[in-house]
């Protein structure tokens, strides 16, 4: 009799993982559990509970519970919702565009410097705007770095100027005429009312007017910033969360030996 009862609960379980129709995973396959949170613009009550609840099921949710409810302000109430959601996903059908290269390490990049640019390369980043979300923008370029990948700061073969946040367009032009920069980062966090769209557009046209655009290599980050997104604006690429500086490097050196900017 051995496994006995864990072994036939065991044989329950689904484990198909079927690509045409992906579903979250919870506790085990295909269960389709997922947690959203939300605000409502309404008292912490049962009524709004309810409401919460009533929210979810207009979602695709079902089996739901509300397990957190909490005040926020007068009238303001935040929700965590757990259920299952009835949709999948045709993994098989998407395709997305992306950086294709496979990321140098910090020391392969300064020799990749050395050998194809021959010279030391200037990086300027800064978030532009109106945005004052510095640590994005920190996380590529500084010395100390992120998540165990050093910022540009630190590579021998980089000169990298980080100018901070809510730095206007034309000023942030202006100091890459001024020092004559390679690579120019550009982080947008803030994407309310497409205030990045805006921001980004208006930085290609000034480096347009300017007749610098096809000198150097423009890349824009940030939490909702997608390779794809970045393309469609006039920029060389765009990195969102889960990329470090020397994902940004080895795009940006291997971009400027394609394009003969050396
Ligand atoms: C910290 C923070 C703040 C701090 C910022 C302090 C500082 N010095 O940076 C303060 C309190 C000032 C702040 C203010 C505001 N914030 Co705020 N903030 C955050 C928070 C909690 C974390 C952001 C962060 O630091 N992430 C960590 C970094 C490492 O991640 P990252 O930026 O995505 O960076 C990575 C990649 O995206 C990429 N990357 C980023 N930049 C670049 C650039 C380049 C060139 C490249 C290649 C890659 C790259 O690389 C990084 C590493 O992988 C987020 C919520 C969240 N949890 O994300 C809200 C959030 C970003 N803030 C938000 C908002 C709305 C605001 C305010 C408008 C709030 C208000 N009403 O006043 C103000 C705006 C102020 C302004 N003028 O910009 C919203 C943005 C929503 C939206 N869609 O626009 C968020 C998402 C919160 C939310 N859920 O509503 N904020």
């Amino acid at each position: 009799m051995g496994g006995g009862l864990y072994s036939l609960e065991q044989k329950k379980f689904d484990k198909t993982l079927d690509l045409k129709n992906v579903k979250p995973y919870g506790d085990t396959m295909n269960d389709g559990k997922v947690q959203i949170s939300f605000t409502l613009p309404l008292e912490d009550c049962e009524k709004s509970t309810e409401a919460a609840k009533i929210l979810a099921q207009k979602m695709g949710m079902r089996d739901i519970d509300v397990v957190c409810h909490k005040k926020l302000d007068n009238g303001f109430t935040f929700y965590v919702v757990y259920g299952n959601t009835e949709h999948n996903i045709n993994y098989t059908e998407i395709t997305v565009k992306s950086v294709d290269i496979k990321t140098m390490s910090m020391e392969e990049i300064n020799e990749y410097i050395k050998e194809n640019i021959k010279r030391k390369i200037t990086v300027i980043g800064a978030s532009t705007g109106t945005d004052a979300h510095t640590v994005g923008i920190d996380a590529i370029m500084n010395m100390k770095g992120y998540a165990g990948h050093y910022g540009l700061e630190r590579y021998d073969m980089i000169d990298a100027y980080n100018l901070g946040s809510q730095v206007e367009n034309e000023k942030f032009v202006k100091k890459a005429i001024d020092l004559n920069a390679d690579v120019l980062l550009v982080s947008q966090t803030v994407t309310q009312k497409n205030i990045h769209i805006k921001n980004l557009t208006n930085l290609v046209e000034l480096l347009e007017v300017e007749g610098i655009r096809d000198k150097v290599i423009l890349i824009c980050g940030g939490t909702r910033i997608t390779y794809e997104l970045a393309k469609e604006l006039g920029y060389d690429a765009g990195f969102g969360p889960g990329k470090f500086a020397d994902d940004v490097a080895t795009f940006a050196v291997t971009e400027m030996t394609n394009r003969k900017l050396i």
